[in-house]
């Protein structure tokens, strides 16, 4: 596969392209603009280690310096999480951050992008973007991308500051299955239930693989989105969630945040009003997600195994 000049896989993604290892795809505008420094750091470090104990070779992308980086060095991460300000790129600002050198996390969206063409097939997040709640019009990049992306996302549903029954719909006409791992109900992101019927269900990681693999086979370029529930332990109650979340769209409204700053500002709005309740629960499922995932793209039938 012949990548652009300005993609850089890092030796350990290297190697597993090579061997045809299973490899994971992790997002870092959750390190640039989801967390606070240093857990943000500790967290992508977290991630890719959980990712390796469950038999695959994590490829955590983001772009340093215009360069794409599938695969982080620990420096590069350090300089992704510490140093402000940075880009935060969805698809759209790949272009401008190749051409001036520039660094940043890239979203569900542009994490999809990147990985689709670096050959990758699962991709582990914490929540989606979607279509915000009152402001129909602010529909995260994250759908489109995921109507033409294929690769399995692990997530805990959609962030639960979105409208979540249209974000839902919204899938659903973006042809992208909605997969419940173990469950029936749709993942509130830090809580475990939105009270929404997950359309499909799936109990195994070789489930999840079967249907992918025949969504795709039926000429289908769409994500497969798994949906799992935050762990148990750092979940949060559905109305103490809420309580939070009503109160920070209040504040953005009010303060008027728009575009790009409106999921970091409510994400550390609702932190600090739940005393970093929703924090835990944030690191929490991140890592939850990124065991689910491995498993799922070790269950691919053609990977070759990885010696652990
Ligand atoms: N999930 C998290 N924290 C985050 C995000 C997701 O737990 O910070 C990021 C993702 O990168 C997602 C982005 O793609 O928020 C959505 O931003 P927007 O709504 O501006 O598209
Ligand atoms: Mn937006």
């Amino acid at each position: 596969m012949n990548l652009p000049p300005f993609f850089s896989l890092s030796p350990e993604v290297q190697r597993a392209r090579r061997l045809r290892q299973p490899l994971v795809a992790l997002e870092t505008a959750v390190v640039t603009h989801g967390l606070p420094y240093p857990v943000n750091a500790s967290l992508a470090a977290d991630m890719e280690a959980q990712v390796r104990s469950h038999g695959a070779v994590p490829a955590t992308v983001g772009v340093v310096r215009g360069k794409v980086c599938i695969g982080l060095e620990s420096a590069d991460l350090e300089h992704l999480a510490s140093d402000k300000p940075m880009r935060k790129i969805s698809r759209r600002d790949f272009g401008a951050a190749i051409a001036r050198g520039e660094s940043g996390g890239t979203t569900v969206a542009g994490t999809l992008l990147a990985a689709h063409l670096a050959g990758i097939r699962v991709f582990a997040t914490g929540g989606i973007g979607g279509v915000h709640r009152e402001a129909p019009f602010d529909v995260s990049a994250d759908l489109p991308a995921l109507a033409e992306t294929p690769l399995v996302v692990v997530c805990a549903g959609a962030k639960s500051i979105l409208d979540l029954p249209a974000t839902l719909e919204r899938l659903e006409t973006l042809s992208v299955p909605v997969v419940g791992y173990r469950t029936d109900d749709f993942p509130a992101f830090y809580a475990r239930r939105s009270g929404l019927p997950v359309p499909l269900r799936a109990d195994s990681p070789r489930e999840v693989v079967a249907l992918a693999q025949a969504h795709w086979q039926m000429g289908l370029r769409s994500a497969v989105l798994l949906v799992v529930p935050p762990p148990e332990e750092s979940a949060l109650p559905e109305d103490f969630m809420e309580r939070a979340v009503s109160q920070a769209l209040e504040e953005a409204h009010t303060q008027g945040i728009s575009g790009q700053a409106v999921t970091p500002f409510l994400l550390s709005r609702v932190a600090a009003l739940t005393e970093g309740r929703s924090l835990q629960a944030n690191l929490d499922l991140l890592l939850n997600n990124a065991r689910l995932a491995a498993q799922v793209a070790a269950a691919f039938p053609d990977v070759g195994r990885k010696m652990v």
